[in-house]
């Protein structure tokens, strides 16, 4: 019932309900990612279905991730307390030209979760500012999300311009967002592809520690 609450009113785009509906969740003692799952996303899913049959339209969108943000902003605490301390360090965001961002966030939460530390550079970075970042920060893994079919190939690009920079051989391209498959990030270039936020959270943990090995070799 909580969990149905919790889709409903973030369909209606009302934050403050989501808010207090995750809350109360919390303390049903629903489990956190069941929350996410099945009140958050699949709030959001049918969103996604409406707007695309046109029966929704970008403002009730617009509110409906508002009022999904809201709804994170309670659990990204509880979500992201396993990780203690940082077993390496990632920097998140969103290709040039997409503002989607909640996939996004997900993916930087749960990459906290398994305690590495996050950069968020934010949405619609250009490849540019990603190569300045990596240079910067000398992250070990850089996650890219894309959500439109026009913005994925911005993902190549974004590997292009680190491969040119000459600082491909010191991080880990993950990629990942509704139109991006594993044949696409094998197709240019990128060391892995996950499917939802945890599954880049795994594949994170598992890149770092093998490039860790791969360094004490050749040491
Ligand atoms: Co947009 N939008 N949108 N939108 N929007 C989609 C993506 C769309 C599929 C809707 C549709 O037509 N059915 C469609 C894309 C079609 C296409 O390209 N084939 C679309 C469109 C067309 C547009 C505009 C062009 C609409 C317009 O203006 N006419 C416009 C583009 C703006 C731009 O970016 N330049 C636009 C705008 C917007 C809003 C601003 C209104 C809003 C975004 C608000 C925000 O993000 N703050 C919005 C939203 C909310 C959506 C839908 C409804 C929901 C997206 C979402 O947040 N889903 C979406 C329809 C849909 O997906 N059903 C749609 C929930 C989220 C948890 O899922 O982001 O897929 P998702 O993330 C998943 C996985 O993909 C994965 O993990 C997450 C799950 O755990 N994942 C990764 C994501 N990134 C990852 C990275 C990884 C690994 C996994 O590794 C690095």
């Amino acid at each position: 019932m909580i969990l149905e609450n919790i889709s409903a009113s973030l369909q209606k785009g009302k934050a403050t309900e989501v808010k207090d509906f995750v809350q109360e969740a919390l303390n049903q003692k629903i489990a956190p990612q069941t929350i996410l799952n099945e009140g958050l996303i699949k709030g959001m899913t049918i969103i996604g279905g409406k707007f695309k049959r046109n029966e929704v339209f970008v403002p009730e969108v617009l509110v409906a991730a508002r009022a999904m943000n809201a709804g994170l902003t309670i659990l990204r605490p509880i979500l992201v307390a396993s990780g203690t301390h940082a077993i390496g360090k990632a920097l998140v965001c969103t290709v040039q030209g997409d503002l989607h961002d909640i996939g996004k966030n997900l993916v930087k939460m749960m990459i906290e979760g398994q305690g590495i530390e996050c950069t968020d550079l934010g949405v619609d970075c250009s490849p540019e500012k990603i190569v300045e970042s990596v240079i910067l920060y000398e992250p070990d893994i850089v996650c890219l999300s894309a959500l439109l079919t026009t913005t994925m190939m911005k993902q190549k690009l974004v590997i292009d311009e680190l491969k040119k920079a000459n600082v491909m051989k010191n991080i880990r391209v993950i990629i990942g967002g509704a139109p991006v498959t594993q044949d696409f990030a094998d197709g240019i270039g990128a060391d892995g592809y996950a499917p939802d936020a945890a599954s880049a959270a795994d594949l994170a943990v598992k890149l770092i520690m093998e490039k860790r090995n791969l360094m004490k070799n050749v040491k």
